[in-house]
């Protein structure tokens, strides 16, 4: 079975894409700034990973706009990350069905557990400390975020990152993603990939994972029809 399960976070252990789709919104109000990102244009700009990356790219794309530096792009991106964690904190952002009984499993069995995300430590401890404790990261035995590596996914950096912090080898681990741009820097790490499908990532080409399913609460059907379940 596999050493290791090495979790996404938003979108694969809670729908938070929602959540950073409005902070995003309301740092622009705040700073003044007419953009309001509707769902729709949401899901599309997701295929670029990382917030200020993100907001850069919408910007490039507006036929006229006022000049942007990267201290305003840093200045609206500590805007929309302080309207995040708020937003985590206050209102309900739970674990998606499966996740916890995962995790307790994946524990009770012997299994280590990562994390590997684009997204910041202080996003992740934000949703983890309201979800699963102050001592939440107790349970993790590496945890690698988007601004520790150099290259964001779908680049392998994080994954790779998290093999040799945990000193395993890729086959010897599984990952836990919702987007392709996960699968994709999963498996140039070499790691066989699990989908969770997820609200905004639900129609993405998945060609390549080991397994697809609606959520992780499927994991205990999938194990009796599938023999090739990696996860165990
Ligand atoms: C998550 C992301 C992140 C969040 C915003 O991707 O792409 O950019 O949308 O986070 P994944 P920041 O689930 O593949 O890790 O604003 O903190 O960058
Ligand atoms: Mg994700």
């Amino acid at each position: 079975g596999a050493a290791a399960l090495i979790f996404d976070v938003d979108g694969t252990l809670a729908e938070t894409e929602e959540l950073h789709r409005q902070a995003f919104n309301l740092a622009f109000v705040r700073l003044g700034l007419d953009w309001q990102w509707d769902r729709s244009v949401y899901k599309d700009l997701l295929r670029v990973t990382g917030g200020k990356e993100r907001m850069r790219t919408y910007h490039e794309r507006l036929v006229t706009a006022p000049p942007l530096s990267d201290g305003d792009i840093a200045e609206l991106h500590r805007i929309k990350t302080a309207h995040y964690a708020e937003l985590v904190e206050t209102g309900p952002c739970p674990l998606r069905p499966g996740v916890t009984d995962l995790l307790r499993a994946a524990k009770a069995r012997g299994q280590r557990l990562a994390i590997a995300t684009t997204t910041s430590h202080g996003n992740i401890d934000a949703l983890l400390s309201q979800a699963l404790g102050k001592r939440w990261a107790a349970d993790f035995d590496a945890i690698v975020a988007g601004d520790d590596v150099r290259h964001k996914k779908p680049a392998p950096d994080v994954y790779l990152e998290i093999l040799a912090r945990l000193k395993l080898e890729a086959s010897d681990c599984v990952a836990i993603e919702d987007s392709a741009n996960g699968l994709v820097a999963a498996s140039r790490a070499g790691i066989p990939v699990l989908i969770t499908r997820s609200m905004f990532f639900g129609d993405d080409d998945f060609t390549g994972a080991h397994i697809v399913l609606d959520d992780l609460s499927e994991l205990s059907t999938a194990k009796q029809k599938l023999k090739n379940n990696p996860m165990h």
